[in-house]
């Protein structure tokens, strides 16, 4: 090539250059323009290459001048790839833009389970009333959970029908109440007694809305001086009131448990029609709540208790049942089936 048209090539070089670089639309295209621009087939490249071939003064002339395109092509690529850089980064940003004081996604807190809180209500009444709260083992000797406690050798509770025993020899069973929990806090403490005990019982029953084979059982104690059924009645009062209303009335009713005597059922009026009948109390205007009576003697003696010198009285509930009038579940399986559905309803009831 004749050092003119080496010359043009060179410009060639430059302006087209400069026009590939300035047509580059991003950083990928940039990149196809720096190698067309700078390569080994660019025309810079052949200006190079041609070099060779002039003289000693001409060589030098268009080296310098081939020197001063090159360079510029670079200024003009590094300034497009910095323009390029900067319009990413601040796109970026955009795109990362994050509000910091957009509130949270709140998280779900959870909840006390609703029979866990009717046991911590009741056992928060009767500590208010000076009683201590007590537990024992689930798995407990048979002389504890019945001959302790009066059942007599054919109490059919005692039958393998009613009762899980444990191995074969008939000593050990899970408890089918909490009673015994109450038998060794007086094996081992004297008078004054005021214990409550909640805890959880076994009892062989086909499930169905009103029965489960374990449920929770809060069985109370009180032994002292000159208890008589007049504190029974005025503590089980206060209780109900506690519980289900101010101005709610209770009633006893007779009945037979081995370990106390005399025994009663209570009832409390009908939180919903008051006495008059309704659905929830299946038109007796009273609902039953539990069990109760005077310790028998046979449990003060085996006790190692003066029986002249102290009396006293006792009472067991089931958790679920009371949990269940309380809140109008009509099958008590609803808390053992952890139905989220079921558990969130009480989310927040006392
Ligand atoms: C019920 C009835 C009752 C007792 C439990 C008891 C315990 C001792 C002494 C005397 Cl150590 N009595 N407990 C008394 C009467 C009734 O439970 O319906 N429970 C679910």
């Amino acid at each position: 090539m004749s050092i003119s048209e080496l010359s043009s090539l060179l410009k060639e070089a430059e302006t087209g250059g400069l026009a590939a670089i300035a047509a580059a639309r991003d950083q990928a295209g940039l990149g196809r323009a720096r190698a067309a621009v700078l390569g080994r087939k660019a025309p810079l490249a052949r200006v190079r290459s041609a070099l060779s071939d002039l003289d000693e003064e001409q060589r030098r002339e268009l080296g310098r001048r081939a020197n001063e395109v090159r360079t510029r092509l670079e200024g003009a690529l590094e300034q497009r790839e910095r323009a390029f850089r900067a319009a990413e980064e601040s796109n970026r940003w955009q795109r990362e833009r994050l509000d910091v004081t957009l509130p949270g996604d709140e998280p779900r807190l959870g909840g006390l389970h609703p029979l866990t809180k009717t046991i911590w209500e009741i056992v928060d009444i009767f500590s208010g009333l000076g009683y201590r709260v007590a537990d024992g083992p689930e798995v407990e000797l048979t002389s504890y959970n019945f001959d302790a406690l009066n059942f007599d050798a054919q109490h059919p509770s005692r039958s393998e029908q009613e009762t899980y025993y444990i191995g074969e020899t008939g000593e050990v069973l899970l408890r089918t109440h909490t009673s015994p929990v109450q038998m060794r806090v007086m094996e081992s403490s004297e008078p004054p007694v005021y214990v409550v005990c909640p805890g959880r019982t076994y009892r062989r029953d086909v499930l169905d809305p009103t029965h489960l084979n374990s449920f929770a059982q809060i069985e109370g104690l009180a032994v002292d001086e000159g208890i008589t059924m007049a504190d029974l009645k005025g503590t089980l009062q206060a209780f109900a009131r506690e519980l289900f209303g101010r101005d709610l009335d209770i009633r006893l009713r007779p009945h037979f448990f081995p370990f106390t005597e005399p025994s009663a059922e209570m009832d409390v009026l009908c939180f919903v029609c008051r006495g008059s009948g309704c659905r929830v109390c299946k038109q007796e205007g009273w609902i039953e709540i539990l069990g109760c009576g005077m310790v028998n003697v046979p449990l003060l003696e085996w006790a190692g208790y003066d029986i002249e010198r102290y009396t006293g009285f006792a009472f067991g509930l089931g958790a679920e049942r009371v949990a269940a009038l309380a809140h109008g579940v009509p099958d008590i399986r609803y808390f053992y089936e952890n139905d989220l559905r079921f558990l969130r309803a009480f989310e927040g009831v006392a």
